[in-house]
């Protein structure tokens, strides 16, 4: 061997360990890592909780949920995507309130839409200082965030459709339907309007923002979608989606009653749920970048599926 081809072929094997190094760095990272596509921020999506929190309770029907309303809105605006507001009128027991969904969209290569969603309002409490910090502006800030990190992918082969949902929370205890008046009023307009048959999946976020955060397949979600999302939680080493069942009453059930396959992603082990205590120091932007990593490296399996099928 000459000179010249013995150093070409040592340089060549003295890459070897760098390139291992760098593969083995990147396993377990988020698809945003090995791609160079624009990945979940989590101090975006924490300013945008802390900016809800700072709003105070925010219950259907009041200032404070119409304040929301149009941060999310001036939001969306920011990252050029157009929203439609859906107003409606919740029945309730303790009468007609005013609602909005907030209707947000990317379009894709096809108007078959997947639908990522989040409640915005807060559950109202006559006798405590209820701000939601997990139980609504945890979600709907990941939501945001997820917002402008879709919209970086370019290209969709499906349009994503990002619903801010109004009225999730009961008025009283939940039970009958004094909850879910957003989701039912959505589900039922997009069935008027002949739009429900393109809504190929639909996956809620609810109450993910807890310190600890500990997520449990959801048994009325819909098998295949859960798969997805867990395995690619697993892909990630990312503990917090656990190989536990529970079963929770949510705004994915309109969509699964009306045939869309949905999936409920959701922390309840909370214990500060519906407490005074459901406030920023009880929350972490940790547990929404692990939601926001897993959902992204999930996306794009979710689109192959349904490519297929
Ligand atoms: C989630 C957040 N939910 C209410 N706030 C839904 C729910 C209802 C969860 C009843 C558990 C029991
Ligand atoms: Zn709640």
């Amino acid at each position: 061997m000459n000179t010249s081809r013995f150093l070409s072929a040592s340089r060549c094997f003295a890459v070897w360990p760098l390139a291992i190094a760098v593969l083995l760095a990147l396993a377990g990272q988020p698809a945003s890592a090995q791609s160079g596509a624009a990945a979940f921020d989590s101090s975006r999506a924490w300013e945008h909780l802390r900016q809800q929190v700072a709003i105070g309770p925010r219950p259907s029907g009041s200032p404070a949920n119409v304040k929301t309303r149009d941060y999310i809105k001036a939001q969306l605006a920011t990252l050029g995507i157009k929203t439609v507001e859906q107003p409606f009128d919740g029945q309730t027991p303790l009468g007609p309130i005013k609602m909005v969904n907030l209707i947000g969209t990317i379009p894709g290569k096809s108007a078959d839409r997947i639908v990522i969603g989040s409640h915005f309002d807060t559950k109202l409490f006559r006798n405590m200082r209820f701000v939601g910090a997990s139980d609504g502006a945890s979600s709907t800030a990941a939501l945001l965030e997820l917002a402008r990190v879709i919209k970086a992918r370019g290209t969709l082969p499906f349009t994503i459709e990002l619903l801010f949902l109004d009225g999730e929370e009961a008025t009283g205890e939940w039970q009958g339907t004094d909850n879910t008046y957003g989701s039912r009023y959505y589900v039922d307009a997009a069935r008027k309007s002949g739009t429900l048959k393109s809504l190929r999946a639909f996956i809620l976020l609810d109450m993910i923002g807890d310190r600890n955060l500990t997520i449990r397949r959801e048994s009325n979600s819909t098998r295949w979608l859960t798969e997805i999302v867990w395995g690619a939680a697993k892909r990630l080493k990312q503990p917090a989606f656990m190989d536990e069942e529970t079963t929770v009453e949510d705004d994915h059930l309109p969509f699964l009653k009306a045939g869309v396959a949905s999936l409920d992603i959701i922390d309840l082990d909370y214990q500060q749920w519906h407490t005074a205590q459901d406030t920023i120091e009880a929350v972490a932007a940790r547990s929404l970048q692990t939601v926001g990593d897993v959902l992204m490296a999930a996306l794009p399996e979710i689109e192959a599926r349904l490519l297929k099928h």
